[in-house]
């Protein structure tokens, strides 16, 4: 195997990098066959949820330093998500209104480290509750949020009474929501309740990190290729002139082609339905992809062109190879729809194998 390690890092440098960093290898004895899966996809398409996910479905709680850390950087992916989000909608020549516009210079110079177990600042709670329903940020968001402002906000921002409680303490759904930039290689071992282990291993999505993979695909029996499916009208963070969507198309295409996973199963996770699902009733996919046939604002159609346009790029060259074309749509911030996907899953990697392996 190559140089894959166990940590996770991300942004900001250093404050959360040994966040949920542990390997939580199971006590392995010699007849136990690993069995590694690889998570592939662009930074943001749901990887590291899917990941969180799996130790959820494998009942592997947080530890209490891990939600300390969680809560940290909830704090931080609300109030620099916020402006952020913003200075990306101001770009598109949407402004926040001209009353808000004192909040978001407050918002902007606050700072976004909370130390050990202090308290979300109190007197953020109301700024930040305006600012995102500004009607400017809300019609932008709405209505297709070309501007990419973080999803994570929408559900962040209906709980705000409860983050900003002087004994908040994050539950599951509050850390499947939080993101943090992957930068690191992090690989946790689940024991299967047959002779196998599963060996799951999340990596960096960005551009820079994707050379990163290569280290990590010796061994691989499978990769789960995660998209963001709501990302058809958003642009990459880290090179704002390329589609996510077409990003996505071509990343899969590298994939797979790539001779050092020749000999593995590859799955599509076409992720994010539930976004996809409320995006699609305000943002017509003909206006991004203009040889899009279906009917406007049909979940079905729309999820099915692009889980055609995939299996398209991949016919030939798994023709050639004798692959397979696997493909589930899944929202990874839905606990029950995760466990029966990766049911699903483990039986496409182990044919002989009954769904019942997974823990439940
Ligand atoms: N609503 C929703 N949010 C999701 C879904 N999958 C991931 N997210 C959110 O998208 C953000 C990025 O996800 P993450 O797993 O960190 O992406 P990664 O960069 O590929 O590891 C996080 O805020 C997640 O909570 C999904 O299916 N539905
Ligand atoms: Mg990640």
């Amino acid at each position: 195997m190559g140089a894959c390690t166990s940590k996770i890092t991300g942004r900001p440098a250093g404050k959360y990098n040994e966040m949920p960093a542990q390997s939580e290898k199971s006590t392995k004895s010699t007849d136990r066959l690993p069995v590694k899966i690889l998570l592939l996809g662009a930074s943001g398409s749901g990887k590291t949820t899917i990941f969180k996910q799996m130790r959820l479905v494998h009942h592997m709680p947080f530890s209490r330093q891990e939600i300390e850390s969680y809560r940290q950087l909830i704090y931080l992916n609300v109030t620099d998500g916020l402006q952020s989000g913003i200075s990306r909608m101001n770009t598109t020549g949407f402004f926040v209104s001209e009353e808000n516009r004192e909040l978001l210079r407050v918002v902007e110079n606050c700072d976004r480290d909370l130390k050990d177990d202090q308290p979300f600042p109190s007197e953020y709670h109301h700024f930040i509750e305006w600012l995102w329903r500004d009607p400017n940020v809300q019609a932008v968001y709405r209505n297709g949020n070309e501007a990419g402002i973080p999803e994570n906000l929408s559900y962040y921002s209906q709980n705000l009474d409860r983050l900003f409680d002087p004994h908040f303490q994050p539950n599951n759904q509050d850390i499947l929501h939080a993101h943090v930039l992957s930068t690191g290689i992090t690989e946790t071992t689940f024991p299967l309740q047959t002779r196998h282990d599963l060996v799951l291993v999340d990596v960096g999505g960005s551009k820079s990190e994707r050379r990163k993979w290569r280290y990590c695909a010796e061994g691989a029996s499978a990769v789960l290729f995660v998209v963001n499916l709501a990302g058809y009208n958003q642009f990459m963070r880290e090179d704002e002139d390329t589609n996510q969507m077409e990003d996505a198309l071509a990343l899969w295409e590298k994939t797979c082609r790539d001779p050092s996973l020749a000999n593995t199963v590859l799955i599509l996770l076409l992720n994010k339905c539930d976004l996809f699902e409320e995006k699609i009733a305000y943002a017509d996919i003909k206006n991004f992809f203009p040889d899009y046939k279906g009917p406007s604002g049909d979940p079905e159609a729309g999820r099915k062109y692009f889980r055609n346009k995939f299996r398209d790029i991949s016919r030939e060259i798994f023709a050639a190879q004798k692959r397979n074309f696997h493909c589930h749509y899944t929202t990874a911030t839905n606990t029950m729809n995760i466990r029966l996907v990766m049911a699903s899953v483990q039986g496409t990697i182990f044919p002989s194998t009954t769904v019942t392996c997974f823990r439940s």
